[in-house]
């Protein structure tokens, strides 16, 4: 991966205001200035954003912020204090410079008066460029979720309207998807929370509304009755004029209770899509993940090693070549880290709450720290964070 230039983030110029053709259906893109203190430095030559690899590490705590972690040494990324700033979090060449730019989610900004109506910032060598939902409501929680993957970048709003909704950033305009958009199987129905987890992969990107209730066809808004399997949508091509999506089948854990009477919810409360590996989708309350393979039906069902802890969703992580499970537990330290890959599975005890990939490497966020872990020789470097942070802080590579 090529990545972003440490110096170019100290640029605090605002992209100017996207131009461009709008779609029928698309909206245009609101854009606006972050108030970045730093003062321009010389970028050089764009040779400079291939050099290292960075990962990008949110602090939540009061007056914490996302740090670029680049060469052993962190630095503070330009942004604003509060409202959720780093909640989320997604690195890819947005721009097409061949840097790698940084998508921060901030799901708690205030937007027009209205609270909680959530931004996002896309951080890039010439600047940052701030997105809003173009009609901002109250409790919307836009950029709650975030992904990029070429130029495309992908939020969600989770609490938008009755089932949530998710934006697609693309060619300067920004296009709103929902459960009701056509193409899109399912239905938006309250409290789905569709666009809680996003997810690019070779098949497109991969939507989760973990408290979808397997409820049959039809709306099911007043008598909600069934429990919460959650759903998985998978939107073949989000920038075609019509789109076309998949539900992925329900995980055999989440339609019916196992002998020791535990059943599987939340399906889609995490994700990952690796080209090779496939897709991983992580539930709550049974330490379960269904592997989905290119075709997009069941493979692999991947179990806790050390059985099924209740409230524990496993976190995901996908390189090209790989997917990373973190098998946590209520402890929280240490965990498993199970990696599947073309030369087999291994589980290796870590410490670690988050973790994300950086090439071969993978990333393991955790209390006041992070550690880089080789997966080619098991080596492993951690470097001390520049402030205390929390046990759950979101980290991306
Ligand atoms: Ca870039
Ligand atoms: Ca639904
Ligand atoms: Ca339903």
């Amino acid at each position: 991966m090529r990545l972003l230039a440490l110096a170019a983030l100290l640029l605090s110029q605002a992209l100017p205001a996207t131009t461009g053709t709008t779609p029928a259906s698309a909206l245009p893109v609101t854009t606006g200035a972050v108030s970045a203190q730093a003062s321009r430095v010389a970028v050089g030559a764009s040779p400079e954003c291939g050099s290292r690899d960075d990962v990008a590490v949110s602090f939540l705590e009061p007056g914490g912020g996302v740090y670029l972690l680049s060469a052993g040494r962190f630095t503070r990324l330009p942004g604003p204090a509060g409202g959720g700033f780093g909640t989320a979090l997604a690195m890819a060449d947005v721009d097409g410079d061949q840097c790698v730019d940084v998508v921060v989610g901030a799901p708690e900004t205030k937007v027009a008066g209205k609270r909680l109506a959530g931004a996002v910032y896309v951080i890039t060598a010439r600047g940052t460029k701030r997105i809003v939902a173009p009609r901002p409501r109250a409790d919307t929680r836009f950029g709650a979720a975030v992904a990029a993957s070429g130029g495309i970048v992908a939020i969600g709003a989770p609490s938008e309207g009755k089932g949530g909704a998710v934006y697609v950033l693309a060619g300067g305009t920004l296009r709103r998807i929902t459960q009701d958009t056509p193409g899109v199987p399912g239905n938006d129905e309250w409290a789905d929370r569709f666009g809680t987890t996003l997810a690019f992969g070779p098949g497109g990107l991969a939507v989760g509304a973990p408290l979808e209730a397997e409820d049959g066809p039809g709306r099911q808004d007043r008598a909600r009755q069934r429990p919460e399997t959650g759903a998985v949508t998978v939107i073949r091509d989000v920038t075609a004029r019509k789109l076309t999506a998949a539900r992925l089948p329900t995980p055999p854990a989440f339609s019916t209770a196992t002998e020791t009477g535990v059943r599987c919810v939340h399906a889609g409360r995490s994700l990952a899509w690796s080209r090779e590996a496939g897709l991983a989708v992580g539930g709550s309350n049974c330490g379960q993940v269904q592997m989905y393979g290119a075709d997009l039906k069941p493979a692999r069902t991947l179990a806790h090693p050390l059985g099924p802890y209740t409230g524990q969703t496993p976190r995901l992580a996908a390189s090209n070549e790989q997917i990373a499970v973190l098998w946590t537990t209520p402890n929280p330290q240490p965990a498993t880290l199970q990696t599947l890959g073309a030369d087999g599975d291994r589980h290796r005890t870590v410490s670690g709450v988050r973790l994300t990939y950086n090439g071969t490497r993978i990333v393991l966020g955790q209390f006041g720290a992070v550690t880089f872990l080789d997966t080619r020789t098991g080596g492993t470097e951690t470097i001390k964070a520049p402030i205390g942070g929390g046990w759950d802080d979101p980290i991306a590579g």
